[in-house]
């Protein structure tokens, strides 16, 4: 148990609110154990109905189910790299539970034999880069794809489809049985993420590990981790040391301090890779930057060292001195690391909340910043704040309503793509309700969120201006001011990451509340078995005991 402090934060208008003192339980977690009776036709346990998020087509086929058995084999297509990892994946995934040792071996075959296989090529044009389709049959799965993405993404829904005992991490008894049928899938979006805050909080690499685990299950792409703000520098910069050793050496309250070094950056790079998920580094500034102050005398405009900063909202002094030579040296510096750590094409900027600081001082930083991001060869992401102030090439992203509606709407007319994360909806960190008291965790400032007020919004008619043509994707952001441990991380973020995941890969046209909590409700056994802290928040009829 542990108190947080009364405090001040921004509201859903702009306004301050007072956040009142919680109370934070670490939950617990049960497993659950089932057998399956044995019969001559095998029966599936699991329909192919049940998926989160919703495949665009399922056709489910009469007849028996295939069963997984100890001697299968997982093919891939031979000489593909992407091809090995999915399967690699999948042979990983299954073997807890199973006791399998499910081999990976190559094939040129386009219609090998028994088993499962992982086909690169051939799969309907409709599918993309990212989608897939699956094909069961009382002898095999195939899973055919276009890109590596769409095996990655097809492998998840093979998972979900087999008994929810797969999630065990002990040995479990068959019979693995996956309903027959064919599913054709692809996502809506090309862009579904989920953002970590590992700066209000430092969380170790094992913890950032888990929550690529889960968050993969929904075939989230990427994973967005907020390395720097106001409270701490979390990533080691080998030409300024001390934003790592010194600006990381707090957090808010003073709680969890902590950096990673390069080799677990790349760490986590590999392992969000071998998933199918691409990391998206965030570097903030022009504000949120009271650790790099702090770090350094030279980046303040009095050349005077700032105090560390453990405070819950954002700091005033946080703020870069914009018109300083150093501070693009700086910039420069930290930006080339980060690029040369990071193989994916994004790098997020930040530039959110720095209300205090002339327009023209915030456009002047943006004018400088974006230069130096293409120079290293990524596309820049940063916070809808800097839409107006910067050339049109990079991608906006949404998160609040009434700061700069007009200028989000002008910049989507003009071609900026928008990732859309509106903190009513898609913010993880906001509390479920008021009134729950086994769950005190969470802010308030956008309002409470239950899973229907997750999961009830669109992307395209979220803010006027900007319709399908200028959405990019979806992302689910778990700030953690008030997060202390991975149980608190899995409380806010399971159910509702589930939520935003769907609307981001399914057909707009099978949104429904109803069809999606009861598919819902049937995760609610597999995260448990998987030993995630899920919430079993209120409007879904959650299937078994707590
Ligand atoms: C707003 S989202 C922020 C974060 C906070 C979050 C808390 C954004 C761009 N700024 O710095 O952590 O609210 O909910």
């Amino acid at each position: 148990m542990r108190v947080l402090p009364t405090t001040l934060i921004r509201s859903k208008k702009g306004l301050t609110t007072v956040v009142v003192a919680a109370t934070v339980a670490v939950g617990t977690v049960a497993s659950i154990g089932a057998a399956a009776p044995a019969a001559e036709v095998r029966r599936a346990e699991v329909s192919l109905n049940q998926l989160v998020p919703v495949p665009v087509e399922v056709r489910t086929a009469e007849g028996a189910a295939f069963e997984l058995r100890s001697g299968a084999q997982i093919q891939v297509t031979a000489g593909a790299p992407g091809a090995t990892d999915a399967g690699n994946y999948l042979s990983t995934l299954l073997k807890p539970a199973t006791g399998f040792g499910l081999p990976v071996k190559s094939t040129t075959a386009d219609r090998p034999g028994d088993g499962i296989s992982l086909l690169l090529g051939g799969a309907d044009p409709r599918v993309g880069a990212q989608g897939y389709e699956l094909d069961v049959t009382r002898r095999s799965v195939v899973i055919r794809a276009n890109e590596p993405a769409g095996l990655f993404s097809g492998v998840q829904t093979l998972r979900q489809l087999l008994p929810v005992r797969i999630e065990s991490a002990t040995r479990q008894s068959g019979p693995w049985t996956v309903q027959s049928g064919h599913i054709l899938d692809y996502p809506r979006y090309a862009y579904r993420g989920a953002l970590l805050d590992v700066a209000r909080h430092f969380f170790p690499v094992e913890t950032v590990k888990t929550y690529i685990d889960n968050v993969a299950r929904y075939k989230v792409n990427y994973l967005h981790l907020h390395l720097t703000d106001d409270a701490g520098w979390r990533i080691a910069i080998d030409s300024w040391p001390k934003l790592a050793t010194f600006g990381g050496s707090s957090g808010v309250g003073g709680q969890l301090p902590g950096h990673y070094s390069k080799a677990d950056f790349r760490e986590i790079v590999a392992y969000a890779a071998a998933r199918g998920i691409t990391v998206v580094p965030e570097i903030e500034g022009p504000g949120h930057s009271q650790a790099a102050l702090a770090s350094y005398a030279k980046l303040n405009c009095d050349g005077k060292a700032k105090e560390l900063y453990t405070g819950y909202v954002p700091s005033p002094d946080g703020l870069l001195c914009v018109r300083k030579a150093i501070t693009y040296k700086f910039l420069d510096d930290v930006i080339r690391e980060i690029a040369a750590l990071t193989p994916g094409p994004y790098l997020h900027i930040g530039s959110d909340e720095a209300h205090s600081m002339a327009p023209e001082d915030f456009a002047y930083y943006i004018s400088k910043v974006t230069p130096i991001v293409r120079k290293y060869g990524k596309k820049l992401i940063g916070w809808q704040e800097m839409v107006s102030a910067q050339p049109g090439e990079a991608i906006g992203q949404y998160w609040i309503n009434g700061v700069n509606n007009d200028e989000v709407a002008a910049a989507a007319a003009k071609g900026t793509k928008f990732i859309m994360t509106p903190a009513d909806h898609a913010y993880l960190d906001m509390k479920y309700n008021d009134a729950q008291p086994a769950y005190p965790l969470g802010n308030v400032w956008a309002g409470t969120t239950e899973v229907d007020d997750a999961y009830n919004w669109q992307p395209d008619t979220e803010l006027p201006g900007v319709d399908e043509s200028a959405v990019a994707g979806v992302e689910a952001a778990l700030w953690t001011e008030t997060v202390f441990a991975l149980e608190h991380i899995e409380a806010l973020a399971f159910p509702r990451l589930l939520a935003t995941a769907e609307i981001g890969w399914s057909p707009k046209s099978s949104h429904n509340w109803d069809a999606f909590a009861e598919r819902l409700a049937a995760q609610g056994p597999r995260l448990r078995t998987a030993r995630v802290n899920y919430t079993r928040a209120g409007g879904v009829s959650w299937a078994g005991c707590s």
